[in-house]
């Protein structure tokens, strides 16, 4: 018996070694030596055929060696636990020592930002910031601009047109007339908005941003006009910058004329953007067709004006060196983010 009970405690010890720390092993451990079956339990039954002297010592050395077993399974479990949770910290750890991740910061678009920035340069010159209807009727985006039906210019301006004589305004020209329609001069008045052509390519969108400004009083001249874009572009560009007119036809001002900057990436040397010209056009100006202030009751012969119309979208695109106008309009934020406000 009691050689018995030394093989089942060298079994144990080698088999709670090995054992270790794995919650599962010493499960199986403490099934093997204090289960049902184990050879304890078959040594207790044997107990009967003792005899009554050596029962007793017998009985107590089994008790004995369970006890020293159950003991030692309790550690294991403890160690097994103690162990699990050290492994389970590990795997989670958290440096506190870490900085946080900065909150994500949107910013403006830049076709937003170029067109708040050019609506304070104008509004610190005390003009008025006009908007006017997307919807628009023929009337107010051709024909009170002297480009009455049939006339060839109106191809210049790929229309989307709506039911009955509405279309998707083609500029903000129309806003020009809304304007002089229902005030009188002096007028100061810049007008910034969406407008719509059939056109998609890198440098043409279908919907894209315009701004135009319109000076009418008395004695107003081209020098009026030459002076005040000069102003404004110094002030959006810098005092580098150059400017000038070149003689071009638009039906609804009388002289017209294309209004160029030099050129910002080359300073006016020649490069790739300006198509080595070192001049980039802006967009169209000209002083007011007498036609234009008849179709909206002004009299010509007392008044004259001028106006000036840009593409906002192009003036983003020189401004950030984006050479795809389609980009403005994907709204990828992966693009959008390297704009920073
Ligand atoms: C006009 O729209 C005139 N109303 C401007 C004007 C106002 C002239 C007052 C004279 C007096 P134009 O079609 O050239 O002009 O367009 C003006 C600017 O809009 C262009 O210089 C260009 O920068 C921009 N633009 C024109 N089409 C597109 C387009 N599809 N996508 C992006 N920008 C465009």
């Amino acid at each position: 018996m009691l050689d018995a009970l030394r093989t089942i405690e060298e079994e144990f010890r080698a088999a709670i070694d090995e054992a270790g720390a794995d919650p599962e092993r010493v499960e199986a451990v403490r099934v093997r030596f204090l289960g049902r079956k184990s050879p304890l339990t078959a040594l207790m039954k044997q107990l009967g055929k003792l005899s009554a002297e050596e029962r007793p010592a017998a009985g107590q050395a089994i008790n004995q060696l369970k006890k020293s077993i159950q003991q030692s399974i309790e550690e294991a479990v403890e160690k097994a636990a103690a162990g699990a949770l050290e492994q389970e910290l590990q795997d989670s750890s958290v440096d506190v020592t870490l900085p946080p991740r900065s909150p994500w910061r949107g910013s403006q678009h830049p076709v937003h930002a170029t067109r708040r920035e050019l609506e304070r340069i104008f509004r610190d010159l005390g003009y008025t910031i006009e908007t006017g209807p997307e919807v628009e009727d023929d009337f107010h985006n051709f024909q009170a601009l002297n480009l009455p039906p049939e006339h060839p210019a109106r191809d210049a301006q790929d229309t989307f047109y709506l039911e009955g004589d509405r279309l998707l305004r083609t500029h903000t020209s129309p806003v020009q007339i809304r304007t002089m329609e229902s005030r009188r001069p002096p007028i100061r008045m810049v007008c910034p908005g969406r407008v719509y052509r059939r056109d998609h390519d890198a440098t043409h969108l279908p919907m894209f941003h315009q701004l135009e400004a319109l000076v009418v009083d008395k004695g107003i001249s081209m020098a009026h006009l030459k002076g005040t874009m000069d102003r404004v572009w110094k002030t959006f560009y810098g005092e580098q910058v150059k400017t000038r007119l070149r003689p071009a036809y638009f039906p609804f001002v009388e002289p017209g004329a294309e209004y160029d900057i030099s050129c910002q990436v080359c300073g006016g040397e020649g490069c790739r953007v300006c198509k080595q010209t070192g001049w980039i056009e802006l967009g169209g100006a000209g002083m007011v067709h007498p036609a234009v202030f008849e179709a909206v009751g002004i009299d010509p012969d007392v008044y004259s004006g001028w106006a000036f119309g840009l593409g906002i979208d192009r003036i983003a695109m020189m401004r950030h060196g984006i050479d795809d106008l389609r980009l403005l309009v994907e709204n990828d934020v992966r693009f959008l983010s390297q704009f920073p406000t």
